[in-house]
């Protein structure tokens, strides 16, 4: 028979259940923020392989990591201004300048809304996202960039980053102005040149930081003639112009890196992954006779203070939600190299 009391009672511990849950949820669940700054220093040396870097990098974050896109800032050159400010390289070699885009993922809603990449608007986000993150939030930083060596003289290990209009800041004022972040996790990745002087500013507790390069070295990128641009959604950027070390880092995290594939992919897996797979490193295998040709070397850094990159994830502590791993195609590296004779340049 049936009992218009019970059902009315079940009805409202059911509502008062689901409602407890999602209540739950959206106060336990860590957000994830991520701030991208492809400084690019000027139009003649802004290469096409930081906006591919850049799109291979928010591509991973977005669609992987599902970042929401409201918590992804992206720094880029002149920002939204339409002046050309990248170079691309025709089929003769010839350099030539485009507006970068200021949309990355094709779906019509500007993704490049942070203002020009200068040191003035990184540090104002900065400011902001103190007061916006907590304690249990995930924070990533991620650069792709010219940079200095300001003085090599140890402990400091003085570097700097380049930001837009010919500007750079130092390792010192970029640590300063995340000073105040008190949140779960952070993650910084660094891939200029001389970008390992970042460490011995950044390190610290739950802090992981990676580098392209050592304190002391150039850190490579490679183009195409012409220049080949990043396929949205194939989070691979093998066959495109790109940085050699960072190029591997977002690939890695699509999916490759996981070693022991569990599903998730550790900050050490990571590293891991990148650092055997860039071309310009100290372990990938360049055949006989070298190629890449053993001067383009750089030592990928990373600093792990907490001892914690096993344990975590871009999801946070293992055993949150978790990409799939994707297929590998090495082919496409020699193709590449086949085809179009890759060519490597400095990033400084
Ligand atoms: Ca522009
Ligand atoms: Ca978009
Ligand atoms: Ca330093
Ligand atoms: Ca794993």
């Amino acid at each position: 028979m049936f009992d218009m009391k019970n059902s009315v009672f079940i009805f409202l511990i059911l509502i008062v259940a689901l409602s407890l849950l999602g209540a739950t949820d959206a106060n336990c669940a860590p957000e994830k923020y991520a701030v991208l700054f492809n400084g690019g220093y000027q139009t003649s040396s802004n290469y096409a392989a930081y906006l591919n870097d850049t799109r291979q990098m928010y591509d991973v974050l977005l669609n992987i990591y599902e970042f929401p896109e409201e918590n992804i800032f992206i720094f880029q050159s002149d920002g939204q201004d339409p002046a050309d400010d990248c170079r691309f390289i025709d089929s003769g070699n010839n350099p030539y300048y485009v507006n970068s885009p200021w949309d990355l993922d094709g779906d019509s809603d500007n993704d490049i809304e942070a203002g020009a990449a200068t040191s003035t608007n990184l540090f104002a986000k900065f400011d902001d996202l103190s007061n916006t993150m907590d304690s249990d939030d995930i924070f990533y930083f991620w650069a792709t960039d010219h940079g200095q060596d300001t003085a090599d003289d140890p402990p400091d290990y003085k570097s700097g980053l380049c930001g837009w209009g010919s500007t750079s800041f130092s390792d010192a004022d970029f640590a300063s102005s995340v000073a105040g972040f008190n949140v779960d996790t952070e993650m910084y990745v660094f891939g200029q040149c001389y970008s390992g002087g970042f460490i011995d500013n950044l390190t610290g507790e739950n802090r992981m930081v990676v580098t392209a390069a050592d304190h002391d070295e150039s850190s490579w990128s490679y183009y195409y003639t012409p220049t080949q641009e990043y396929a949205w959604g194939s989070y691979i950027n093998d066959d495109t112009d790109g940085s050699t070390f960072l190029n591997k880092w977002a690939k890695g995290l699509s999916g490759p890196a996981d070693a022991d594939e569990d599903g998730n992919i550790s900050i050490d897996e990571a590293f891991t992954y990148a650092e055997a797979n860039d071309i310009c490193g100290p372990i990938y295998d360049r055949g006989d006779p070298p190629n890449p040709p053993i001067e383009y070397l750089e030592h990928p850094q990373y600093d792990d203070y907490s001892d914690i990159g096993g344990l975590v994830s871009m999801n946070g502590w293992i055993g949150g939600s978790v990409p799939e791993p994707l297929s590998l195609f090495p082919g496409l590296i020699l193709a590449a190299y086949l085809v179009f004779g890759v060519r490597i340049l400095p990033k400084r």
